[in-house]
């Protein structure tokens, strides 16, 4: 039997239908859930603007969290248990400045179950937020993992820092097939504070070796491929939001002058 070019692209028309009619469906299925917006978007871009952006430059900055759940985070982040999962240790913030800080080296400790605080619960269901991933992904994601955590001020050499595994070194992830990543600054943040650094354009632009070496990779290597211009620093008040596909390589600063507190969500 011959396929003609004519076959295959009847055949891809087809998968095509097949997948919108699936997000629709999905979507539907999922309409119940949705809520309301907390973002305001701070450019004229629209959506297809902003997946276009980010197809693109691998990240979109220009999105901010109204003060009100600002505020509302940093005092449950300030109330909820803390874990340290490279030792399991357990506390409150207050209980970490008055009786951890001194005595123990703790590089970040991560909020328990952040789902619990309303407006978290409200971003993983942000309308807005939803309309853009799935843009951005080519399908409506209903999985989204949540994770708000501390970095802390301190003084803590590289190894140790690795050794709880704060991803101060290049890297890039891989989060099951597709993934998306939305990010806030629940502190003000700065070089000096845990600024997020990616290269722009590295989630396509990979030279093939440095695709074989482990996701992470060495600060020079970086520069030797990348021009400076491409490697952007995000830096901004509490309340910034950021979208990044994060296999682009990205790294974190360690804060030496003030604690960060740091909200990602992972749409897949
Ligand atoms: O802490 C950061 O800014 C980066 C975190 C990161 O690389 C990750 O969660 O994959
Ligand atoms: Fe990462």
């Amino acid at each position: 039997m011959d396929i003609f070019l004519g076959d295959f692209i009847h055949l891809e028309n087809i998968i095509l239908s097949i997948r919108k009619y699936r997000n629709l469906f999905r979507k539907k299925n999922f309409d119940h859930l949705i809520l309301d917006t907390q973002v305001i978007n701070e450019s004229h871009l629209d959506i297809q603007e902003i997946s276009l952006y980010i197809h693109q430059n691998s990240y979109y900055d220009q999105l901010q969290l109204n003060q009100q759940s600002v505020a509302s985070i940093v005092a449950a982040a300030k109330t909820k248990n803390l874990i340290v999962s490279a030792n399991g240790l357990s506390f409150t913030y207050p209980e970490y400045q008055d009786q951890i800080k001194p005595f123990h080296k703790i590089a970040t400790a991560d909020v328990e179950q952040p789902i619990e605080i309303k407006e978290v619960y409200k971003l993983r269901y942000d309308s807005y937020l939803l309309d853009i991933s799935s843009q951005y992904l080519g399908y409506y994601p209903t999985n989204c993992d949540v994770k708000l955590w501390w970095s802390f001020a301190d003084n803590l050499s590289p190894e140790e820092r690795r050794s709880q595994f704060q991803t101060i070194d290049y890297h890039y992830d891989i989060h099951g097939f597709n993934f998306f990543y939305i990010s806030f600054y629940l502190t003000d943040v700065d070089v000096k504070s845990g600024a997020h650094i990616l290269v722009k354009g590295s989630h396509v632009n990979k030279k093939m070796s440095m695709l074989l070496r482990s996701a992470r990779v060495p600060e020079e290597l970086i520069h030797q491929n990348y021009s400076p211009t491409d490697i952007i620093t995000i830096e901004g008040k509490a309340g910034k939001c950021f979208l990044e596909d994060a296999s682009c390589f990205h790294k974190a600063l360690a804060p030496i002058e003030r604690d960060r507190l740091f909200l990602q969500l992972r749409y897949f």
